[in-house]
Formats: structure tokens, sequence, C-alpha cells
């Protein structure tokens, strides 16, 4: 094949979000080389969606690898794991010294790592960009977070910034996030602040219904009006689509739901990273958390019927106590965002990467689940001070909380009190007290640390890093135990 008529980009991969992103990248007039492992699908897809179109049907990873102009740029959408690893080993004896594996697909970000160190030993480039957006993202645009090998970023730059979504000034929801496994680190992050965002709609739709006894149209009338407020989100949007959706029998496809959540993991994995980086991500821990509970159905009908659970009717005032949760959903948003950032600085510092926080948040500004109208106060939030310590520290987002501060209050304790489980709005709120607390009983667990493990304890009255151990009973001797951090 002559240099001309050679493609782009080749994709491997042709499921549901490989498909679409070939489509998305044709339409922007990049020719693709399309391959699957199975290659009856490749025989499909270029007799169906791919007809006519501007693209090559490759029936080997050989004829595809060929197809492609140098330097290659190899665009895999398959499975997450294993097959990663598999296409990498297929790949490497076919491409030349420059040639650029893109993986899109949700791997784990420590995978990507070592596949970027092993591809570069190999002499080739390779980027683990997340892709976000489901099946309509990738055909029209999604949000994409590469990162990787730097010398990648130029060549891929003008195909992955040519088919992302764009914000309405026209910005590209896809940059540079930082070397090794930062793209499919932020992905990860994305995923789980997605998970924490649908949590937190999820009790705000168990307050109204079950504390306010409110209809799906109230509902569906109440997430209508949040989406013209600072909540403009497409997870409230659809939200309200979905309350207002009916089968042709006229119910409620909703309530015909089984409310047992599943999950694919992206969720526990940004909880393991927080916990392995000693950062409090205690709104989207309780959120994987929730869709745990949410699992056990038959054991919670037990011990319901153990229990009872009635809730008393709300006797106040309606319209303001709807006004009280819809504040305190965004302040808990608010702490969802300052504690998942608060994870990107952590591991931007073990990893070395340069984050950019700003970029971070108009990444996530269009194209992906997450996307919203509050993340542009966030960028404007990171851009205004790249080093902010905390969200919760930036001037607007101070203002903001302390204006919410009393709904949200009032909305969590009534929730305590009449037993609507609200475990990620309380979780945020408990999070903010502490963050605003200057002494915690942090001091009496040390003591009871030294007491019973002779664990030591730095003093008010010391300098940071002198530690001491009491003999607390008189008979433990003065011996202390090594310090470390766990
Ligand atoms: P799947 O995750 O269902 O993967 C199916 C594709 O992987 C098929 O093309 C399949 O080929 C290929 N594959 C498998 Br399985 N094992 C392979 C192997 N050993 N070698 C080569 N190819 C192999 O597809 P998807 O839902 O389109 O998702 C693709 C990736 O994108 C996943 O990592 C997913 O987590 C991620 N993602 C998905 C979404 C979403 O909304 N679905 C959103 C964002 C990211 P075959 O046809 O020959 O079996």
């Amino acid at each position: 094949m002559n240099e001309m008529n050679k493609a782009d980009i080749g994709l491997i991969g042709l499921a549901v979000m490989g498909e679409n992103l070939v489509m998305n990248m044709e339409s922007k007039g990049f020719r693709v080389a399309v391959y699957n492992r199975h290659t009856d699908r490749v025989f499909k897809f270029m007799e169906g969606r791919g007809a006519g179109k501007n693209l090559i049907g490759c029936h080997s990873l050989e004829e595809m690898v060929d197809s492609l102009k140098s330097p290659r740029k190899v665009f895999m959408m398959v499975k997450a794991g294993a097959p990663v690893d598999e296409l990498i080993e297929q790949l490497v004896p076919l491409l030349s010294e420059g040639d650029i594996i893109i993986d899109g697909g949700n791997s784990f970000f420590e995978d990507t790592a070592r596949r970027v160190s092993y591809c570069e030993s190999k002499g080739l480039l390779y980027i683990g960009t997340g892709v976000s957006g489901g099946e309509e993202g990738a055909l029209k645009g999604p949000s994409l977070m590469p990162g990787g090998s730097p010398a990648a970023w130029n060549e891929v730059k003008p195909i992955l910034q040519g088919i992302c979504a764009k914000v309405e000034d026209g910005s590209p929801c896809c940059d540079w996030v930082g070397e090794g496994g930062a793209g499919h680190f932020v992905k990860m992050v994305h995923n789980g602040i997605e998970y924490g965002d649908m949590q937190l709609i999820c009790e705000a739709y168990q307050l109204m219904r079950c504390a306010l006894g409110m209809s799906n149209e109230e509902m569906c009338q109440v997430f209508r009006s949040w989406n013209k407020t600072e909540l403009d989100s497409y997870l409230i949007e659809i939200s309200g689509d979905i309350l207002a959706y009916k089968d042709e029998n006229g119910e409620s496809v909703v309530d015909c739901i089984l409310d047992t959540a599943g999950q694919k993991g992206t969720g526990k994995w940004t909880a393991i990273s927080a916990l392995n980086e000693g950062i409090p991500l205690t709104l989207i821990g309780e959120a994987v958390f929730a869709r745990c509970l949410s699992a056990q159905k038959e054991e919670r009908l037990k011990a319901e019927a153990l229990y009872g659970h009635e809730i008393p009717e709300f006797t106040g005032d309606k319209t303001a106590f709807i006004e009280c949760i819809r504040k305190a959903l965004y302040a808990s948003k608010i702490i969802s965002y300052a504690q998942g950032y608060a994870l990107m600085r952590s591991a931007a510092k073990e990893y070395g990467w340069n984050l950019n926080y700003g970029g971070i948040a108009l990444m996530w500004r269009g194209g992906c689940i997450i996307r919203s109208v509050f993340l542009g106060k966030i960028k404007e939030a990171y851009d205004k001070n790249p080093q902010l310590d905390n969200l919760l520290m930036d001037d607007y987002f101070c203002g903001v909380i302390k204006s919410l501060l009393p709904a949200w209050r009032e909305t969590v304790a009534y929730a305590v009190k009449v037993g609507v489980p609200t475990p990620a709005f309380s979780a945020a709120l408990s999070y903010f007290d502490g963050y605003t607390t200057g002494r915690l009983p942090a001091n009496l667990l040390q003591a009871q640390r030294d007491y019973f493990g002779a664990h030591t304890y730095e003093r008010v009255d010391r300098p940071r890093g002198e530690f001491f151990h009491t003999n607390w009973t008189g008979c433990g001797g003065d011996t202390a135990s090594g310090t470390y951090n766990a």
C-alpha cells in the first residue's frame, strides 16, 4: 500500500466502545484501519456501519500494522486485564521504533505504568488513556485522559483532541495528564467520583420518596428544576428522565427495578488507592459500600422484618425541606470532589506526576458521565492557585459551603432522626467537621496506643518529630516501640 493510502490510526476491538470510536474518528476526517480478534466482527462492521466509510478492514494484526502511516498508532479498545498484555506481546514484534500503542480500556493504572516501561524498553511509545462517556460519548465525543510516554503526545494529540468532547468555548475535553499510569489514575478517580455523584442523587431520591412521600412525577420535576441550578449536570438530567419514564403499560420502569446495585470495580480501586495513599476519601468509600449493602437484598428484607422500618410522616414545610436536600447534595458533592482532588495530589507526589488540576476539571467538563457546570468552578479554583491544598480552601467554595451548611446539617439530622440512610451526605458532613476541627480526639487515641503498645506520642509543648513514651501502669517499663506510619 502506498503511504498516501495508509490509515492515520488503527483500532483493535470492535465491541461497543471500539465501533463507536472508529465512527467518531472517521467522521472527523481520519482514515482508520480496524481489526478484531474474532474477524467475523470486522466483516460485519465493514458491511454494516462501516460500509462506504474511509476505513480499512483488516483480518490480521500484521495486515493492520502494514496499513498504518508511520509512526504507527494502534488504539486498543479491548477488555481490560490479560487481553491488553496479550495484544502488546503480539504487537511488539510487528511495530518499529517510535510507533505508539494506545490503551483506551479501563486498565488499572499500575498495569499501565508497567506497560509504559515495558514498551519503552522495546523502543516503542505507550499511552494509557481514560475514555469516558459510554457508547454515546465514544461516538459523539468522549472525555479523554491520556498519560504515558510524553514523546507520544504530540503525535496523537490531533487525533485525540479531534475526536473528544468540546466545551462551549470549543476547548477540548482532552489534554496530556502525565507520565506512567497518570491517565488511567485520573480516569479511575473520575469513576470513583461518578460512584459518589450517583449515590448522592440516590440519597436525595430516597429522602424525597420515603421521608416526604413524593411521587415519581413530583421528584422528576424537582430534578428538572435542580438541573437549572448549580447542580446542572448529566446525572441530574438523566435521573429526571428516568423518573418520568413509563413502560407500555404506563408503569414507572424505575419502580420495577430491583434495588441491588452492580459494580465493575473502578470505585473499589479508587477507595483502595485512597487507603494506600492515606487520604480520607470517605464519600466514595461510602458509595462503594452502599452498593455492597444494596446487594444484600435477602438479608435486608429479613432485618426489616425483625426491626421494622416505619418512617414517620413529614409535618414541616415540604418545599423548604426539598431545598435543604438540594443544598445538602451540593455541599456533599463539593466534599466528594475535594476528596478526589486530594487523592490525585497525593498520588502525583508519590509517582512524580505534574498533574494539571484545572485541566483535569476541564477534561471532565464535557463528554463524560460526571460532566457538570460545577466543574468550571473547580477549574477556576485550580487556575487561580494550582497548589491549592484542598478545594475547601478556595475562597469561592469556602463561601458556598458556609451558605449551604445550615441546610446540610438539617438534612442529615432529619435523615438520622427518621431513619433514612444517607451514608454519603453524612460522611461528607463528618469529613467537613473533622477537616475544620483544629483539635481532634487523636490525643486520647495516641495515649491508648502508647498505653497498650508503647507506640509513643508527640507533645503539644515540644517540637514535632520528638516522640515520648509514658509508663502508664507503672509496670510496662520505659522501652518504646519503633515508630512508623501506616
Ligand atoms: P468489552 O470490554 O466487552 O471487550 C470486548 C472486546 O475485547 C472485543 O473486541 C473482544 O474481541 C476483545 N478481546 C477480548 Br474480550 N479478549 C481479547 C484478547 N485476548 N485479544 C484481543 N481482543 C480481545 O468491550 P467494551 O464494552 O467496548 O469496552 C472496551 C474497553 O473500554 C474495556 O476496557 C472497558 O472497560 C472500556 N470502557 C467501556 C465503557 C462502556 O461504557 N462500555 C466506557 C469506557 C471504557 P472478540 O470480539 O474477539 O471477543
